[in-house]
């Protein structure tokens, strides 16, 4: 009992002390081949084969965009005219440090202007995916995690229509998915069970051993504080 209070006031100790940052420095990427190399392959797709989003993944539109299962890709009009403030927000419940997909631009109601592309909680542009775009990749890789994408109609006279396939990103830490012992989707105090019941046994297997060195000490227990409460996205 007494290990498990002086481990929770440790934890307690390590969330308070982490500070959010703000400057991002941001990669744009025309070539999937390269963006997966950015992020050394740790990604995971969203390909619209059905109308279930993956865990942890959601969308806001201020227009009419949802998911299309019969073509198997989402879709969107932002009308460059309308009155909402068009646009299509992506929320991830975990931070990811990279974002992508296959886009086409123009489509029924005219050629359509470009789309403008920002990070919703960091505020800066991104860059833009011009209206020639008919199934190519384009995507970012930031080096500061980030929670959701603002994708803004191009200034213009036309509606921009754009179909989005195969919208990928990748996690902050791919360890979270690792660390997620009893496969819920979240780290918790599920996870700190585990550690608590294992601290300091130095017998294999050990659950919480999340630094590899076959030991549940202070620096796992460091590792769960980081990532207190984050999503397994996968
Ligand atoms: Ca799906
Ligand atoms: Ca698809
Ligand atoms: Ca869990
Ligand atoms: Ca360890």
């Amino acid at each position: 009992m007494c290990k498990l209070l002086m481990l929770g006031v440790t934890l307690l100790t390590l969330l308070s002390s982490m500070v959010p940052v703000s400057e991002a420095a941001i990669t744009v990427y025309t070539n999937k081949a390269e963006w997966e190399n950015a992020l050394s392959g740790s990604f995971v797709t969203e390909d619209f084969s059905d109308d279930q989003l993956n865990i942890g993944v959601s969308f806001v539109s201020t227009e009419s965009g949802h998911i299309n299962p019969a073509e198997e890709c989402y879709q969107d009009v932002l009308a460059s005219r309308s009155n909402n403030e068009p646009a299509t927000t992506w929320s991830f419940a975990s931070a990811i440090i990279g974002y992508g997909g296959n886009w086409t631009l123009g489509g029924p109601g005219g050629s359509g202007n470009y789309l403008l592309i920002y990070i919703d909680d960091l505020s800066p542009y991104v860059g833009f995916i011009s209206n020639s775009y008919g199934g190519e990749f384009w995507g970012f890789v930031s080096d500061t995690p980030f929670t959701s994408v603002r994708l803004v109609g191009g200034t213009g006279t036309h509606q921009q229509n754009y179909r989005l396939d195969d919208m990928v990103y990748s996690q902050y830490h791919p360890l979270i998915c690792e660390m997620d012992l009893n496969a819920d989707g979240i780290i918790n105090f599920v996870e700190f069970a585990y550690m608590a019941a294992e601290w300091h046994i130095e017998t294999a297997p050990v659950m919480g051993d999340f630094t590899g060195d076959a030991q549940v000490t202070i620096d796992d227990l460091a590792i769960l504080g980081i990532f207190w409460l984050e999503f397994c996205l996968q």
